[in-house]
């Protein structure tokens, strides 16, 4: 008689409990959907509102504080012995100055590539020649750059400009040169920054905190049915 109430009541909590583990399923369908960087769609989670919301925090991550200022400073890429340019990839602000130093024996060149530079810019090269071409023909009487001198040019247009040291070309002495105003933040990858990351944390703790209190509930059902069934 009382036995049949209760199993009632079991059979509901049953019901509640398994509500409770679909909307932490929902919920980390979200998390995993903001982890692969698209996920703006929180799908089925609706129940659990409170922590889908979150992936709307996204646009929060956008920060491009000019920390250099608009530009106006100095950079060093050095050319050394080892036949590189050190560093090879260079982010610097408009208005920047980069100065190649040859801080070893060995000439260098410092020549941009014509087809690797922003429409706007204009060609760069130690010797200050017209154009690539001129620049491949005329070394080493023009456009070396000695031990321990060095050879600076200013960019003001943004873009990515691509350049080469003429006589170790063949041995791989290319570079890259950035000129943005956004800040450098990561390995240059697709700007997915730390607020993303922040909502992730907080998508998996409501899980693990739902997923708590399911477990407890199944608990209590399951022992709670199987005392009352005796
Ligand atoms: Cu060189």
């Amino acid at each position: 008689m009382g036995s049949e109430s209760e199993t009632a009541v079991s059979r509901r909590e049953f019901l509640r409990a398994s509500a409770i583990t679909a909307g932490v399923a929902g919920v980390a369908g979200g998390a995993a959907a903001q982890d692969d960087g698209g996920g703006t769609e929180t799908g089925g989670g609706t129940e659990t509102g409170g922590g889908a919301e979150t992936g709307g925090g996204t646009e929060t991550g956008g920060g491009t504080e000019a920390g250099d200022g608009g530009g106006g400073g100095t950079v060093t890429i050095d050319m050394t012995d080892e036949l590189v340019f050190d560093p090879d990839e260079t982010t610097v602000a408009p208005g920047t100055t980069v100065v190649w130093e040859n801080v070893g024996q060995v000439g260098h060149s410092v020549t941009a590539y014509e087809d690797e530079i922003p429409g706007e810019a204009e060609f760069f090269s130690s010797g200050d020649l017209e154009n690539e071409q001129a620049a491949r023909q005329s070394y080493p009487q023009q456009g070396d750059v000695a031990g321990g001198e060095s050879y600076e040019h200013t960019f003001d247009v943004e873009g990515e400009y691509g350049y080469f040291c003429v006589p170790h070309e063949a041995v791989g002495m290319v570079a890259s040169l950035t000129v943005t105003t956004e800040q450098q933040g990561g390995d240059g990858g697709p700007s997915v920054p730390t607020v993303p990351d922040a909502a992730m944390v907080i998508a998996l703790a409501s899980a693990i905190a739902l997923l708590s209190v399911s477990f407890l509930s199944y608990f209590f059902l399951k022992y709670g049915g199987d005392y009352e069934a005796e």
